[in-house]
């Protein structure tokens, strides 16, 4: 939509200040009759002023927008005085750079944080129309793939919350991660609009925009200074900047999240189009707006396509070309860019900040190298989300010549001050200076983004205890013994607004009662839970929160999938994207071994239960879509069969995205981290399901170590191998066959597989599977899947016993730490000094 903000505050006119609470207002949220009449009339006269529409035939949709932009004048009127305030103090800003941010919808969101939800439920009431009706015509903004776009979202939130001033810089992809529909069992990938209905969030910043050049020729001119180097680019894009308002918890201060769009400099080629060639006219234009065009729809595979380094050099030049210039107009000193800015590359993906921000030091600000090189490591650090060598970015020094001629110059002379540094620490020592290098000399030169990210920063961090501890031994190891001091730790949190008092307000309402008000403000008084984690009536409270959730997840599931749940079974939940390390496959061997146990003898003591599987698989990575297949055709095969009567049944939901997992969060019993131990790097829906109740059955892996050390080793199932057994097994270079020679219950899945019982139409199908079960095992699922079968039965053992609510209800006390709150202290104390 980009509606202009002056449009937008000239309509309307309602008293902000009457409606919106004050900073530090009650937590709960009373409407008066005055507030709700006021946002009533405001979102009639949308409806007729701005969406030009008459009230008796606004649609849906219109309520919706009309809903939304009544609500945005109110941001904007809280935002401008932020914005101003940090200006006049000259506060140090936190830029966040991230090529993704998994925001989900911003309506409730927002309303929650501004506690105007009431009010406009009211409101919308009064006016015949449905707030939930409302609130899911919103489409997801879906600005990324998984884990660290999501983090990025809740880095973002809770940055508004303390009130730090922020910036988040990324991509406004015109279509976010594809729909995923399942057809006949396989993932099948639409396009995404999220922009088709307009976007009443975002402002478009018509008066920022900034060039950005690729290709061309470097030419030095020699001066008495030393040589000036000017670069003549061969193509050049326009960046235009859109501003969406993040709002902090009880509207404490206001950030803004600005996307930059590809735009060609001149709209049509008007020569070529006089010419009658109109393709050509439009070719510079294409070619321009293809960088903002999709979001690149893989995790965790570095594909190496010209066209994201294209995006990554575009949002990285765009974001620091605005920093410089916003820190000229306040302070007009380029060299105390330090003092006043702390740059956070999310991943490697914005790397090429540290040598864009060197180029405009020294040839646009004429910054001497020493004192360059000082101003960009004190601005910039660099956090590590995986440790997958596949995951690891690296570009051709090719493509470097031909796209960023100017930036290559630039990293080798980087380089050569490196490499100086490895020979005076270890003079003579080959291995060494290449493994610190930024040039990886084996298999074609290539430039490792990696290295590049962790030189040009101050601070390193990886986002798990033992992540970070992995990094030190793994990736980093030579660069942590040139460099030492310079890793740290920094555990991923979420913000418990959205994925606690949005998404469970039954159980916020329990835990204001019985907390205090204070939880909304601080998740220590979580802890106020603890004295009643045993008492029989609390016990049935929570359990009737949790069933609740459970008939609203099954009333969706049946809704869209048409398949009907026993909301009182286990619902034992895995979310996430499908990838062979996070071992959705284990998962699925062991709801076929459960499946064949109950054939086997149909009247035993069975736990129902109800494996209930969502997540992307990357469009291109055939293995996963397998997988995806796979339990499908299990979840046939189960769900029809009569004979279990209904004990066991299999659902995999179609797209999950933000939105399905707020459904299904707080309807959780039991949380699936099952990884192999050593790749998930933190995991971050781990946290959410724990927070939320659930309790869960993982390996010791990524943050659910720091999970069991707080809720406490009797409230979690853990099992497998650790990560340096997997890395001892790696090395010893078994297969598995020693793991199905002990377990005769993992032979007859892998052979019920191979024989085509879930596949009777292609027998053939899952051979691949039982293939790498066999005899390659990389991701160790047959070698954890005795323990993992084991503790899946010590789960039963413990579900419809006061021992399961116990263990529920200590995880909701016992989680207050992975508020990403406490992670966004950490990084302002410790990396940023804000
Ligand atoms: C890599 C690539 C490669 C090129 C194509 C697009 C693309 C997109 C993303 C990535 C990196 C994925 C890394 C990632 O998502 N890591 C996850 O980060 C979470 C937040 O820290 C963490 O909880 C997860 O454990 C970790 O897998």
């Amino acid at each position: 939509m980009s509606l202009r903000s002056r449009t937008e505050s000239e309509g309307g006119g309602l008293n902000i200040a009457k409606t919106a609470l004050p900073k530090g207002a009650p937590a709960r949220e009373r409407p008066s009759d005055y507030d709700v009449a006021a946002v009533r009339d405001e979102i009639r006269a949308k409806i007729t002023r701005v969406l030009g529409h008459e009230i008796e035939r606004a649609t849906l949709h219109d309520w919706y927008l009309a809903a939304a932009l009544s609500l945005r004048e109110r941001i904007a009127a809280r935002w401008l005085p932020d914005v101003r305030e940090t200006r006049i103090e000259g506060k140090k800003r936190v830029y966040y750079l991230s090529l993704e941010f998994l925001i989900g919808r911003l309506f409730t969101d927002a309303l929650s944080n501004l506690q105007l939800m009431e009010t406009y439920v009211r409101a919308l009431r009064d006016l015949g129309v449905d707030f939930g009706d409302v609130k899911d015509i919103e489409p997801d903004a879906a600005l990324g793939n998984g884990g660290l776009g999501r983090l990025a979202a809740c880095f973002m939130e809770s940055m508004a919350s303390l009130a730090i001033p922020a910036i988040g810089y990324g991509i406004r992809y015109e279509h976010g991660l594809f729909r995923q529909a399942i057809s006949h069992g396989w993932q099948q990938e639409f396009p995404e609009h999220w922009l088709e209905g307009g976007n009443p969030w975002e402002f478009e910043r018509f008066e920022v925009s900034y060039d950005i050049h690729f290709g061309g020729r470097i030419e030095h001119h020699p001066t008495p200074q030393g040589d000036a180097i000017a670069w003549i680019p061969g193509e050049t894009v326009r960046a235009a900047a859109f501003d969406t308002p993040i709002v902090g918890w009880r509207g404490a201060h206001i950030n803004a999240l600005r996307l930059w769009s590809a735009r060609p400099i001149t709209p049509l080629d008007l020569d070529v189009f006089n010419h009658g060639d109109y393709a050509g006219a439009s070719e510079q234009r294409t070619r321009a707006e293809a960088i903002s065009k999709f979001l690149y729809p893989s995790d965790e595979t570095a594909a190496g396509k010209e066209l994201r380094l294209r995006q990554e050099y575009f949002f990285v030049s765009a974001s620091l070309q605005d920093i410089v210039a916003r820190h000229l107009r306040e302070q007009g000193n380029i060299r105390t860019l330090a003092s006043y800015a702390a740059i956070q590359l999310n991943d490697t993906h914005p790397s090429l900040a540290v040598p864009e921000l060197l180029r405009l030091l020294i040839d646009h600000h004429y910054v001497p190298w020493p004192q360059a090189r000082r101003i960009v490591s004190q601005t910039i650090a660099y956090t590590n989300h995986t440790l997958l060598p596949e995951a690891l970015e690296n570009w051709p020094v090719e493509l470097f010549e031909r796209r960023l001629p100017r930036h290559l110059d630039i990293i080798y002379r980087l380089n050569a001050d490196n490499l100086a540094a490895a020979e005076r620490q270890r003079p003579g020592d080959i291995r060494f200076r290449a493994a610190t290098s930024l040039i990886d000399e084996t298999g074609g030169r290539r430039v490792r983004m990696g290295h590049l990210a962790f030189i040009g920063s101050h601070r390193i961090n990886g986002v798990s205890a033992m992540h970070s501890e992995l990094m030190k031994h793994t990736v980093f190891a030579d660069l942590n013994t040139l460099y030492p001091d310079r890793i740290t730790n920094k555990t991923n949190g979420i913000t418990f607004r959205r994925w606690l008092y949005q998404c469970n307000p039954g159980l916020t309402a329990l835990l204001r009662e019985v907390c205090g008000d204070r939880v909304l403000d601080d998740p220590s008084a979580l802890a106020g839970l603890e004295p009643y984690a045993n008492d029989p009536i609390f016990q049935e409270r929570f359990r009737a929160i949790k069933q609740h959730n459970k008939v609203a997840l099954a009333g969706m599931i049946e809704r869209t999938m048409s398949l009907r749940l026993d909301p009182a079974a286990l619902f034992d939940i895995q979310i996430k994207r499908i990838h062979e390390y996070k071992r959705q496959l284990l998962n699925a061997l062991d709801t076929i071994a459960r499946y064949l146990a109950i054939r086997d003898n149909p009247n035993a003591d069975w736990v129902p239960r109800v494996k209930i599987f969502a997540g992307k698989a990357a469009p291109s990575y055939h293995q996963a879509k397998l997988i995806i297949k796979l339990i499908n055709d299990i979840a046939d095969a189960v769900n029809r069969d009569a004979t279990i009567r209904g004990l066991l049944k299999v659902a995999f939901v179609p797209n999950y995205n933000v939105s399905a997992a707020e459904m299904m969060v707080p309807a959780c019993d039991l949380s699936e981290q099952i990884s192999t131990a050593g790749m998930e790097a933190s995991g971050t829906g781990n946290m959410k399901l724990a927070l939320n109740g659930a309790l869960t059955i993982g390996t010791l892996d990524g943050a659910n170590i720091e999970i069991r050390d707080q809720v406490g080793a009797d409230n979690i199932f853990i099992f497998g191998m650790t990560a340096d057994q997997v890395m001892e097994r790696r090395r010893a270079g078994l297969d598995a066959s020693d793991a199905i020679a002990a377990s005769p219950m993992l032979a007859r899945v892998i052979e019920t597989i191979d024989r085509g019982t879930f596949s009777p139409d292609d027998p053939a199908r899952f051979a691949p599977i039982a293939h790498s079960l066999r005899y390659l095992d990389h991701y160790m699922v047959s070698a954890d899947f005795d323990d993992y079968h084991r503790t899946q039965a010590l789960v039963d053992a413990r579900w419809g016993h006061a021992a399961w609510e116990t263990s529920a209800i200590l995880n909701t006390a016992r989680m207050g730490w992975f508020s990403a709150d406490r992670t966004i202290r950490d990084y302002a104390d410790d990396i940023w000094k804000v």
